[in-house]
């Protein structure tokens, strides 16, 4: 695997998050029941804006680390809790 490195104008970072079928963010864990709700956002105006399109969460360090959604296939630098 080659390492990916995220720029002030690279590419976005996928995390974690992801919209449930019922339309609520969470991170997403093993277990889904046990997946936690955001607690936290930083959208960026307009976003997320595609809910049944687009149901996972990235950051772009364009445009300021805020968060957009995007479509879970694209393919992109990713962060993890370990
Ligand atoms: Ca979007």
């Amino acid at each position: 695997m080659r390492p990916c490195y995220a720029t002030e104008n690279g590419p976005y970072i996928w995390t974690g998050g992801r919209q449930t079928k019922s339309g609520k963010w969470v991170w997403k864990t093993k277990d889904p029941k046990k997946s936690p709700a955001l607690t936290y956002k930083h959208w960026y105006n307009g976003e997320p804006n595609k809910p049944n399109q687009e149901k996972c969460l990235n950051i772009w360090p364009k445009y300021g680390y805020k968060w957009g959604d995007a479509k879970c296939e694209l393919k992109a630098c990713f962060v993890c809790e370990k």
